[in-house]
């Protein structure tokens, strides 16, 4: 590539519990990560790293657009044929941020488009797993001082009943001033997201991710029982969704490791949009933090998923946990990556 040297590696790091997706458990995540190298011998770092359940590319595919990439005359987004596959995408994004970071302070990069803001993002504590993993995390959530007051409860391994349940036991437990959105992930048929809504709509939910399985009809649930929903599997799998569905929704989840910015609909409404990660390494971490920040600086976002890593690609772990988070320390930690976790393939 012109003016610049690339490389592509690859990473397995050890989860701190067994993450179970769709169809598979995962006690490790992989991923990838690109480097480019300019004359100086300045890096900049993007990953690629698909979520096996989630993805539609992976590891394996992505390795081959990333070769496909470093033997690319030039650096562009645009791929010759096609389009690349959205981990990849977001690690051509990633690369630049990253890249950029090491000669500008993001004062002239996102700062740019926030000038009177600062660097600082809020981040939403993620609760999933069991029930006494979720209850312990939002006692000491309840606990931590002031920053961020939203919480994102996973609830599609419960059935009605007992996610509202979830959500009465976490509210005690965050205490006064907190929000949750709620994650069903597709689990449920019309009357249970309407049984849950009509136990649930007491307690200040901001929106529930995903309620139906079956997308067609969000409206139909909304109309009839009020619930505040959100868009996460819908944006990227339904294809052409109706306006009444996009427009009538509370919130909108964007995971740049799953999906094209450019595959976004074009919204008219201001739709809360949370831009939110997929278990990626501090390399991506800090991109994704980065697009939030670019997005809409005062919207939580979902980058949680980094404290499911025992370990990470780089020297020194990001400064990254529910609350608030600066995202220039991001951006300069995801800089000094650790070679020693990585194994280099093209
Ligand atoms: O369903 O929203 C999901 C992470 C990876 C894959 C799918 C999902 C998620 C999250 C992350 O829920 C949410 C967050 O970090 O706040
Ligand atoms: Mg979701």
């Amino acid at each position: 590539m012109k003016g610049f040297d690339c490389a592509v590696f690859r990473y397995r790091l050890p989860l701190r519990a067994p993450l179970r997706l769709p169809g598979v458990t995962l006690h490790t995540r992989e991923g990838l990560l690109l480097r480019m190298t300019d004359r100086r011998g300045v890096s900049g770092w993007g990953e690629a790293a698909p979520l096996p359940g989630f993805s539609v590319e992976n590891i394996e595919t992505a390795a081959a657009e990333l070769e496909e990439v470093c033997h690319s005359e030039e650096y562009t987004r645009e791929r010759k044929d096609g389009q690349w596959s959205p981990s990849v995408a977001f690690a051509l994004f990633g690369v630049t941020w990253n890249y950029t970071c090491a000669y500008h302070p993001l004062g002239n990069t996102a700062g740019s488009m926030h000038p009177d803001h600062d660097p600082v993002i809020q981040v939403q504590a993620l609760l999933a797993g069991n029930d006494d993993t979720i209850a312990a995390k939002a006692q000491a959530m309840g606990q931590s001082p002031e920053g961020c007051r939203t919480a994102k409860l996973k609830v599609g391994d419960a059935g009605p009943d007992a996610a509202a349940g979830r959500v009465a036991t976490v509210m005690k437990h965050l205490g006064p001033g907190w929000n949750l959105r709620i994650d069903a992930n597709r689990a449920w048929g019309f009357d249970e997201a309407e049984a849950f809504w009509n136990q649930a709509r007491e307690w200040p939910i901001e929106y529930v991710e995903e309620p139906l399985a079956d997308w067609t009809r969000l409206s139909e649930l909304h109309t009839k029982c009020g619930i505040p929903y959100a868009l996460d599997e819908t944006l990227r799998e339904a294809g052409p969704v109706g306006r009444d569905i996009l427009e009538g929704a509370s919130g909108l989840v964007h995971k740049p490791t799953m999906m094209r910015l450019e595959d976004m609909p074009e919204i008219d409404e201001e739709i809360p949009l949370c831009v939110s990660a997929s278990f990626e390494s501090g390399v991506g971490m800090a991109a994704a933090a980065g697009l939030a920040f670019v997005f809409d600086p005062d919207q939580p976002a979902g980058l949680d998923t980094y404290s499911w890593l025992a370990e990470d690609v780089l020297e020194e772990r990001l400064p990254l946990a529910p609350g608030l988070v600066n995202i220039e320390d991001l951006a300069d930690a995801a800089r000094r990556v650790d070679m020693s976790k990585l194994e280099r393939i093209v």
